[in-house]
């Protein structure tokens, strides 16, 4: 059948032209000289996707009929995707082709993909990892099923209204998303609310019924993953939330048209919107709903297959191993010993070992703040049964605790599933840790970090659950799909195979001796400053240099991650190109993106003072186009693909001991960007590898910043001690970037002089002299291009299939299956 159909399956040109303009014209009803961009994007994203379905159909019958084949199950709330259809043209290997078929229709192909509307569900680095680790599962053909939520919005868009951030919905699925197969016969039933009841079965046992005040429907829509050249294309099961009836008759025959349809509406609202907030937690209602709505469609359909497929559910845990990504599925735990004790039948301990067999914790924080917890009484409210089952697991929990610290209370309070220290919360953190086999942070120091600090007493009672896995990026997307010049360098110099053992990029360093390759090099990245250049000239109309060192800080804006301590530099850099307008001076371009959540008000103000400098410094004529500073608005992984690439200068600033990992510090010095950064997260690895001459350390370590907070820190003394430090405060306090309203940066200043929880005050001398080594390195241009080139040929370590198959060796234990087309 399907060879009849090669237009619609073949990978040669005429057979994906064929397609191409089969769906303008038969799907768009359109002809090429009137498709509209969005008609030439859905056709050709039709086009590449009939390539994935019997790729995908095989996978995805491998990894649910066969009750032997192992399965990753990844449970992430937020998947950050990036736009589909470069990437999976990429992993199909037919980007020549593809682009020489666009060509021969005089179709520019980066126009097509520019028209995607990306899938926004995430608010970064957490995200960035599901998808990349789904991403490295398919490449190395293991089986794997990626479970989320199905956001009708998106994290919010952002625009700039008198330099303050504006939110704006991200209606992704507007114009419809090519990428997924809605499973309707897959559906399963969800449950929130009411009470339970103990009942005698038929044998005389007694079990938990529970009568639940509220159901709806959890609809799956599938996208496809695809691995970089090889027939593996696992699963991502987005789910959607629907009423069971979406239409109240009763209500209706009264003249109640809004009743009903308001169930319908309020069902609904669990999927409608990502909470856009990153490192901190709100304990809202329709979060919990929201993580226990997915988890459950989840478990349900890996049930639902296993059981189909023969299997026995004792053995529940040799066929799935189940990662938590942080704690937002965490409610999982319960959710399993719920379907195995009171659905399946399973004894309490039985299942208890099932459920501590099945579950790996990945986290992904060093903040207090984000260490989820929610209140007993909501908890109970909206998953009684869930409650009880974490009343019982406490029980026993503590137990074994006090084993272990026999006259400890103080311990044994912290362990607790429950914290009684006011008002009652379930901590998810130590029910994750409870419940699972393997507990791993994201780099070498927070891992040890959370054994000495965060999770200390969990890993006295079990430092053997207890791992590292440092986060790593997906090279196809990362390096190749965005940085097509520099891929084109690479193959012509190392030849390919890099893409897919990133360590082959090792063969480069010699090459930072040859000037021909230095000069191509330099060549190379000039041409994609150009493009990032025309980019800011178009989108903001404001002309940057290409010359001049593009150093560029993108990420969430939060006080920890210090984009304010970026900003005095550049006011204290400003000001002394002011006062000494003869000395000769490193032209820069400082680049900014990032969202601040919503109600984070200080990070919305720091988002304000960068554009209202960058409004002064670029509107300043005497300072001769020396610096400028841009705020890319809306930074998401489509700019951001224009962005990486173009960095000469990394900024990974975060306070010691603040920042898990970061991954965007790997997407920078992959792309060949020199790191100015501090001695935390993944940047101490990153230094590591590339070497200590290739990157601009500064500022206290971990246990400095600890200690110095220990000794009573006092911001204000480096304000009196630092000159240029003091005068880029005042200048700000004085209302030069706020004329009109002189004390509107006071609440930042203030924090920053008399609290300064992230030690900006202390880190800035530091930093400075960091950038002026930076500046110096800059000025022999050789010398810098040598270093950029040692930056991408040492990244190695940082391909997320290291990274996958460190999670395979040590906590998943899948194997890769070979997926044959032809079966
Ligand atoms: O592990 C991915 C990423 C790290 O690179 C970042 O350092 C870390 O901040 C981020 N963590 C979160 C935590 N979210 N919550 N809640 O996003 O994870």
């Amino acid at each position: 059948f399907l060879k009849q159909h090669d237009d619609r399956i073949g990978l040669t040109l005429e057979a994906i032209k064929d397609g191409f303009l089969d769906y303008l014209f038969f799907n768009r009803g359109t002809y090429p000289d009137q498709a509209t961009d969005q008609d030439i994007y859905q056709a050709l994203a039709m086009t590449i996707r009939d390539r994935l379905v019997q790729r995908w159909l095989h996978t995805y019958k491998k990894a649910t009929m066969e009750k032997d084949t192992r399965v990753v199950i990844y449970l992430s709330a937020e998947y950050l995707m990036g736009p589909q259809l470069g990437h999976n043209i990429v992993n199909l290997g037919v980007r020549e082709v593809v682009e020489k078929a666009m060509n021969d229709l005089g179709i520019d192909l980066q126009s097509v993909l520019d028209a995607e509307v990306e899938p926004g569900l995430a608010n970064g680095g957490l995200g960035n990892v599901a998808a990349s680790y789904l991403d490295g599962l398919s490449s190395l053909e293991v089986p794997a099923i990626g479970y989320g939520i199905r956001y009708e919005f998106g994290l919010f868009r952002q625009s700039f209204s008198n330099g303050w951030q504006i939110e704006e919905t991200d209606k992704w699925l507007q114009f419809g998303f090519p990428w997924e197969i809605q499973q309707f016969d897959r559906a399963v039933e969800i449950k929130f609310g009411g009470s339970t009841q103990r009942v005698k079965d038929e044998s005389g046992n007694e079990k938990v019924n529970w009568i639940p005040s509220e159901e709806i429907k959890g609809i799956p829509y599938d996208v496809f993953v695809p691995g970089y050249k090889v027939n593996t294309v696992n699963t991502l099961r987005l789910w959607k939330a629907e009423a069971i009836d979406s239409f109240n008759f009763q209500s209706f025959n009264v003249g109640d048209y809004y009743g009903a349809v308001d169930k319908k509406v309020s069902s609904e609202n669990i999927t409608k919107v990502l909470y856009p907030n990153d490192e901190s937690i709100e304990g809202k209602i329709l979060r919990l709903k929201q993580q226990y709505f997915f988890v459950s469609c989840a478990l349900q359909d890996c049930v639902n297959f296993f059981l189909e497929s023969g299997g026995n559910i004792l053995d529940f845990h040799e066929k799935f191993v189940v990662q938590l990504n942080d704690t937002h599925p965490t409610i999982a735990i319960p959710e399993l010993m719920r379907i195995l004790v009171d659905e399946q039948g399973v004894a309490w301990d039985e299942a208890w070992h099932i459920t501590q067999k099945t579950f790996g914790y990945t986290q992904h924080t060093l903040l207090p703040e984000a260490l989820e917890k929610w209140p007993v009484g909501l908890l109970g409210q909206i998953l009684p049964r869930h409650m009880e089952i974490i009343y019982d697991i406490n029980y026993k929990f503590l137990n074994l605790a006090r084993e272990h610290f026999p006259n400890h209370q103080e311990i044994i309070r912290t362990l607790s599933l429950i914290d009684e220290t006011g008002e009652k919360y379930v901590r998810m953190a130590n029910l994750a840790c409870a419940g699972s086999f393997s507990i791993n942070g994201v780099a070498n120091l927070q891992t040890e970090l959370l054994k000495s600090y965060t999770l200390k007493d969990f890993y006295s009672i079990f430092p053997e659950k207890f791992n590292n896995k440092t986060n790593g990026i997906a090279p196809r997307r990362w390096l190749m799909l965005i940085n097509n010049r520099l891929t084109q360098l690479l193959d012509d110099t190392i030849g390919t195979g890099w893409e897919k053992d990133l360590d082959q990029l090792k063969s480069l360093e010699p090459f930072a001796e040859n000037q021909d390759f230095v000069n191509k090099w330099k060549a190379v990245k000039k041409e994609i400053k150009n493009d990032l250049a025309q980019r800011i000239f178009e989108q903001q109309r404001v002309k940057v240099d290409p010359n001049s060192m593009f150093d560029i800080l993108v990420k969430r804006i939060h006080e920890y991650k210090r984009q304010h301590l970026k900003v005095l530099h550049i006011i204290s850099l400003y000001r002394k190109i002011k006062d000494n307008p003869n000395e000769s001076y490193v032209p820069r371009t400082f680049i900014f993106g990032g969202k601040a959540a919503p109600g984070y008000r200080m990070a919305k103000l720091i988002i304000k003072l960068i554009n209202s400098v960058a409004e002064v410094i670029n509107n300043d004529s005497s300072i001769n186009d020396l610096i400028k500073v841009v705020f890319i608005p809306n930074y998401n992984v489509r700019n951001s693909q224009w962005i990486y690439p173009a960095a000469d200068l990394s900024e990974q600033i975060s306070t010691a001991g603040k920042e898990a990992s970061g991954t965007g510090n790997m997407k920078f010095s992959v792309n060949g960007a020199l790191t100015v950064g501090t001695y935390d997260g993944a940047n101490i690895e990153i230094r590591e590898e590339v070497g200590s001459d290739n990157f601009f350390l500064f500022g206290l370590k971990a246990d400095e910043v600890k200690s110095l907070k220990e000794s009573g820190y006092n911001p204000y003394t480096y304000y009196q001690e630092n000159e240029s430090l003091r005068k880029a405060i005042d200048m700000i306090n004085h209302g030069y970037f706020s004329p009109n309203e002189r004390d509107l940066f006071r609440p930042l200043t203030d924090h920053l002089l008399y609290y300064d929880e992230y030690m900006v005050m202390a880190d800035f001398t530091d930093y400075v002299r960091a950038q002026e080594e930076a500046e110096q390195l800059w000025s022999q241009s050789d010398a810098w291009a040598k270093a950029s080139i040692l930056n991408t040929a040492r990244m190695g370590k940082f391909s997320s299939d290291r990274t996958v198959r460190e999670y395979l060796r040590d906590i998943w234990k899948a194997d890769a299956v070979e997926i044959n087309i032809k079966d």
